[in-house]
C-alpha cells in the first residue's frame, strides 16, 4: 500500500456537483447506476484525465452526456476507473456497476446485517458502491431512489428528506431521497430491510418540525426509547450550547448487528452498531446506557462538527472527530455529573491514549503521511483531540471560545477544511497567535510537567518552577528536529495544609489558570502566610504527564481538602500508584506485609468513607477503584512484568477490603435500592449501584468465601443488568464450582440475547487465570460466537488480548500466539477488526525479555504471512519498526 501524505494534497481536478443514484437491492446483485454532473476544477490541472475510485466493483455500462463511451476513451479495473479525456466543460457520466452485499464481509460499502441491507462509506467505503472521486473535498447533492422487495425491505431509508415513493410491479416497491446539504461521498447512506419503528418530534429553535425515529430489530422497538430520547437532548443540548439546530425533516437512526466501529454519522441517517442503541434495564448496565447517550450525541453532534463542516482530506480527521468528541464529552457532563465524567474520561485517556502515545503506533492528533486511513480512528485523534480543544476553551475563556466556534462554523459551513482553518477563527476572535499552540496537533507523545514548590517564609512568596519535556518520536513531521514546547494551560490553586484555598495572588494567573509556554518557567505567588499545598492541573487542564514531588501528606490534605474534585480523585489515585509501583517494583508476594504508604491510604479512605461517600457515591465509587494495570505498566515504563503488577494490585485490593471491610457492608446496605423501587438510568441512581458494586469488589478481594456469598445472593435478587453483572463478575474472579454455575446459568438465561451474551463472552476473557486462553479458545466454539460479528470478537478475543493483561502476556507466549492466529484468521473477512485487534501488540516492546521475544515473533509471523490486507500490514509493520 503506498504512503498518503498531507505535503502532497493537491485539490481534484473535477468536481461532482449532482449524484443522482438508483440502487436495485438484491442479496447477491444489487444495481447501481449512478448519474454524476461533473465539471472540471478551476483549482486543478485543466485537461487532466478523470480517474474515478473503485473497490471490488464490477462494471456493466458507462456513458458520457448520454452516449456510450468510444473505444479507448476509458480504462476500467475493479479499483479505478479513467476517462483519458474529459470534456473540459460540465458533463454528465451515468455509470452502472454490480456489488454483492451479501459477500461483503469487510463490512464496508452496501453488506447486509442479518437480512437488513446497510452502508458504511467513511473512509473510503463509497468507492465499493460506485465508481467515484471518493474524497471528502469532493461535495455533491445527492438525490437516491431505492428499489426493493417489498417483503424483505419494507422500510428503505436515505439521507436527506424522503420525497416520493411507490409499486414497482407485483412484489418491488421503491422510495426517492433528496438531500440538499452537498456532502462528500462518506456521508452516503442508505438502508433497506424489515425494521421496527419508535418515533417522536422535535421543533427546532428555527421553527422546523423535525421527525426523529430508530429502527430497530422487529420486536425490540421498547429497547429503543431511551436513544429515541438521547437524540432529542442532543438536539435542544445542541441549541443552547452551541446555537447549532437540526437542518432537515427528519432523522434516523437505525441499528444493526454487524458493525465495524460505534456508529456513523450520515447525513439524516446515522447508522448504529446495535449495542449503542437497545437498552432495557433487564439487558443493558448503567454504563451501556451513559454509552448510548454519548454515542448517541457524538452522531447527532458531527451534524454540525463533521457534515455541515467537512474534512479538507483525511489528515484532517481530529478536526471533526476531536471536536466532536469533546461536543459530546460537554454534552455528558452537563447530562450527569461533570468531575464524575471528567475522571471517566481522563482514564480513558490514560488506559488508551497514554499507552497509543508512547509505543510503536505513535502519531501526531494530525498524522503527516498515513498508509491505511482505517488505522488512524485511534484514541489519539479521537481523545487527545477533544484535549487539545479543551485546552483552547481553557486558554481562551469560554466566552471566547464560543464566539470562536461561532465564527468557525459560520466561515467553513458548506465547506471541507482544515486544522487551520479551525484555529484561525479562535485567533481572529480573540485576537491570539495560536501557532505555538498549533504544535499540539504535530507533534507525538505525552509531554511530562516537573513542578517543585518552594516557599520562602521571609518574603512571604511560593514559588513554583516549571519544566515541559517532550519524548522525542520520530514521525514524518518532526523527524529529526527536537521538539518544540507547548502552550500548557495549567488551572491551579493553592490550598492550606489544614484545610481551605489560600488566597494568594500572582500576576502571571488569570482566572485560575497559568500557561507554561515555555521549556521551563517560575511563578511565584506573594503575600502566602504559610507554605501551603499545590494543586496542579486541576479538571486535567492537559493531557500531560506530571512529576510532581508531593509527600505522602501534602496528597492526603488534597484528598481531603481541594476544591478541585478532579485532583482530590487524583490525590487518591497516586496515593495508591506509589504502592502499586512500589509492590511491583518489589515483586511482592500476594500476602506481603501492609507498608505504612497502604496503610495511610486505607485510613485516609476510611474517613473519605465516613464523611462523604453516601453524599455523592459516584464519585466514591471512582475514588475507591485503584489504577489499572495498564497504568502501572505505564509508569514503570521498562522490563515489565504484568504478573507483578497484578499481585501489586491484587494485594492491595485485598488489604483495602480488609481495612473498609465493615464500613463497605453497611455502605452496600445503605445504599441498597427498596424491593419493588423502579428503575431509573439517570447518574445519581447509577452512582449508587456503582458504589455498592465497587464495595462487593473490595469485601470479595480480602474475603473470597463472604464475597462469593454475597456475589450469589445479589445474582438472585438484583434488579438490573448492572447488579447481575458486577455480581458476576465478582463471582469470574474465585475460582470453582459456585462461579461455573453461575457463568453457566447467565448463559442459559441470555442465550437468546446476543449483546447480553457480549458481556459474558468479556468477562470470562478478563479472567486473571491461567486456564483463561483454553477458556477463549473453547468460546470461540460456542454456538453464539462468530467470527463474522465484529461485537461478539471484540467481546471474547479482544477482551482477551487487550484487557486481560497477565493472560494475553502469558510468559509462554500463548496469548500471543492465540491474538496472531486469530487476526489471521480474520483478516480475510474483515481487516479493519483484524487490524485493531493487532494493535494488542502496541505494549510488547515495554515487557520484560522472554516475554518480548515471544511478542516479537508472533508479530514477526503475521508479518510474513503472505497476502496481509494493508490494514493488517500497516499496524504489523509500525509495531515492528
Ligand atoms: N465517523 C465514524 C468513524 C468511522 C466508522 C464508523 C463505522 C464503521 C467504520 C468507520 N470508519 C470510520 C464514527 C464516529 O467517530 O463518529
Ligand atoms: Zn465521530
Amino acid at each position: 500500500q503506498p504512503i498518503t501524505r498531507l505535503a502532497d494534497y493537491r485539490p481534484s481536478d473535477y468536481l461532482i456537483d449532482r449524484v443522482d443514484l438508483d440502487l436495485r437491492l438484491h442479496p447477491t446483485e444489487t444495481r447501481v447506476t449512478a448519474t454524476l454532473a461533473l465539471r472540471p476544477n478551476p483549482a486543478g490541472e485543466p485537461g487532466a484525465p478523470l480517474v474515478l475510485d473503485g473497490d471490488e466493483l464490477t462494471l456493466l455500462a458507462i456513458a458520457l452526456d448520454g452516449q456510450p463511451t468510444g473505444p479507448g476513451a476509458i480504462d476500467v479495473t475493479p479499483r479505478s476507473l479513467t476517462l483519458h479525456q474529459p470534456p473540459q466543460r460540465p458533463f454528465v457520466l451515468e455509470i452502472a456497476t454490480q456489488v454483492n452485499p451479501s459477500a461483503n464481509t469487510k463490512l464496508m460499502g452496501l453488506y447486509r446485517s442479518n437480512g437488513v441491507y446497510c452502508t458504511q462509506c467513511e473512509a473510503d467505503g463509497f468507492r465499493r458502491i460506485t465508481y467515484f472521486l471518493d474524497r471528502p473535498d469532493v461535495m455533491a447533492v445527492y438525490t437516491t431512489r431505492i428499489e426493493g422487495e417489498r417483503a424483505d425491505t419494507p422500510v428503505l431509508l436515505g439521507n436527506g428528506n424522503p420525497v416520493e415513493q411507490g409499486e414497482v410491479g407485483l412484489t418491488r416497491h421503491y422510495a426517492v431521497w433528496h438531500d440538499p446539504h452537498p456532502k462528500p461521498a462518506y456521508l452516503f447512506a442508505l438502508v433497506g430491510g424489515r425494521l421496527g419503528r419508535v418515533a417522536s418530534r422535535f421543533t427546532t429553535m428555527e421553527g422546523r418540525e423535525v421527525e426523529i425515529a430508530v429502527y430497530v430489530e422487529p420486536g425490540k422497538e421498547d429497547r429503543a426509547d431511551f436513544a429515541l430520547d438521547a437524540v432529542a437532548r442532543s438536539m435542544l443540548w445542541d441549541e443552547r450550547t452551541f446555537g447549532r439546530a437540526y437542518d432537515l425533516d427528519v432523522f434516523n437512526v437505525v441499528a444493526v448487528s454487524d458493525f465495524n466501529m460505534g456508529a456513523m454519522e450520515n447525513k439524516g441517517l446515522n447508522i448504529f452498531n446495535d449495542k449503542y442503541v437497545l437498552a432495557s434495564p433487564d439487558t443493558a448496565t448503567d454504563a451501556d446506557y451513559a454509552n448510548i447517550e454519548a454515542i448517541i450525541a457524538h452522531e447527532y453532534f458531527h451534524n454540525w462538527s463533521g457534515n455541515r463542516v467537512t474534512c479538507r482530506d483525511w489528515f484532517q480527521l481530529c478536526l471533526k472527530e476531536g471536536l466532536t468528541v469533546f461536543r459530546d464529552q460537554e454534552f455528558s457532563s452537563d447530562e450527569r455529573s461533570r468531575p464524575v465524567h471528567r475522571i471517566a474520561e481522563v482514564r480513558t485517556l490514560r488506559a488508551r491514549q497514554f499507552p497509543e502515545d508512547a509505543g510503536p503506533l505513535a502519531h501526531p492528533v494530525r498524522p503527516q503521511a498515513y498508509r491505511e486511513i482505517n488505522n488512524f480512528y485511534t484514541a489519539t485523534v479521537y481523545e487527545k483531540g477533544a484535549e487539545i480543544v479543551r485546552m483552547l476553551r481553557t486558554l481562551l475563556g469560554p466566552e471566547t471560545f464560543r464566539r470562536g466556534m461561532d465564527r468557525y462554523f459560520a466561515t467553513c459551513d458548506g465547506t471541507a477544511a482544515t486544522v487551520e482553518d479551525f484555529l484561525a477563527a479562535f485567533a481572529a476572535e480573540s485576537g491570539r497567535d495560536l501557532a505555538a499552540f498549533s504544535r499540539w496537533y504535530e507533534q507525538a507523545g505525552t509531554p511530562t510537567v516537573a513542578v517543585s514548590g518552594t516557599y520562602d517564609p521571609a518574603a512571604r512568596t511560593y514559588t513554583l518552577a516549571f519544566r515541559q519535556s517532550l519524548p522525542v518520536v520520530a514521525t514524518e513531521a518532526t523527524a529529526g528536529s527536537a521538539p518544540q514546547p507547548l502552550v500548557i494551560p495549567v488551572v491551579l490553586g493553592l490550598v492550606a495544609r489544614e484545610g481551605g484555598p489560600v488566597a494568594a495572588t500572582s500576576e502571571r494567573v488569570r482566572d485560575g489558570v497559568f500557561v507554561l509556554e515555555t521549556a521551563e518557567d517560575t511563578l511565584v505567588f506573594h503575600e502566602v502566610a504559610a507554605a501551603p499545598v499545590p494543586s496542579l492541573f486541576r479538571g486535567f487542564s492537559a493531557p500531560v504527564k506530571v512529576e510532581h514531588a508531593l509527600t505522602r501528606d501534602e496528597r492526603l490534605t488534597l484528598l481531603a481538602h481541594d476544591g478541585d474534585a478532579f485532583n482530590r480523585w487524583q490525590a487518591a489515585q497516586s496515593l495508591a500508584m506509589e504502592v502499586l509501583v512500589d509492590r511491583a517494583t518489589a515483586d511482592a508476594p500476594l500476602e506481603a506485609e501492609a507498608g505504612p504508604e497502604a496503610a495511610g491510604l486505607s485510613s485516609a479512605l476510611a474517613t473519605f468513607l465516613d464523611g462523604e461517600a453516601l453524599a455523592d457515591p459516584a464519585f466514591a465509587a471512582l475514588v475507591l477503584t485503584l489504577p489499572g494495570e495498564q497504568e502501572v505498566a505505564q509508569t514503570l515504563r521498562s522490563e515489565v512484568d504484568p504478573d507483578a503488577i497484578w499481585r501489586a494490585r491484587q494485594s492491595l485490593r485485598m488489604q483495602l477490603g480488609r481495612d473498609l471491610g465493615p464500613r463497605l457492608l453497611s455502605l452496600r446496605e445503605a445504599l441498597a435500592a427498596p424491593a419493588g423501587a423502579p428503575f431509573s438510568p439517570d447518574a445519581a441512581s447509577a452512582g449508587r449501584r456503582a458504589l455498592r458494586n465497587a464495595a462487593l469488589d473490595l469485601v470479595a478481594a480480602a474475603d473470597p468465601q463472604a464475597g462469593t456469598a454475597l456475589a450469589l445472593a445479589q445474582l438472585e435478587t438484583a434488579a438490573t443488568m448492572t447488579d447481575r453483572l458486577a455480581a458476576l463478575a465478582t463471582l469470574s474472579l474465585v475460582p470453582g464450582e459456585a462461579r461455573e454455575a453461575a457463568l453457566a446459568r447467565f448463559a442459559d438465561t441470555y442465550r437468546h440475547e446476543p449483546l447480553v451474551l457480549d458481556k459474558w463472552f468479556a468477562l470470562q476473557a478478563m479472567i486473571p487465570e491461567d486456564g483463561t486462553l483454553e477458556r477463549v479458545r473453547g468460546l470461540m466454539r460456542h454456538p453464539a460466537f462468530s467470527l463474522g460479528n465484529p461485537n461478539r470478537v471484540r467481546s471474547l478475543v479482544a477482551s482477551f488480548s487487550l484487557n486481560n493483561p497477565t493472560q494475553f502476556h502469558r510468559p509462554d507466549g500463548a496469548g500471543y500466539d492465540l491474538t496472531a492466529e486469530v487476526v489471521l484468521a480474520l483478516d480475510g473477512k474483515n481487516p479493519q477488526v483484524a487490524a485493531r485487534l493487532l494493535t494488542a501488540f502496541n505494549t510488547w516492546r515495554m515487557v520484560e525479555g522472554g516475554r518480548r521475544r515471544r511478542a516479537e515473533s508472533a508479530l514477526r509471523r503475521v508479518v510474513e504471512t503472505p497476502g496481509l490486507s494493508p490494514d493488517v500490514s500497516d499496524i504489523a509493520g509500525r509495531s515492528l519498526a
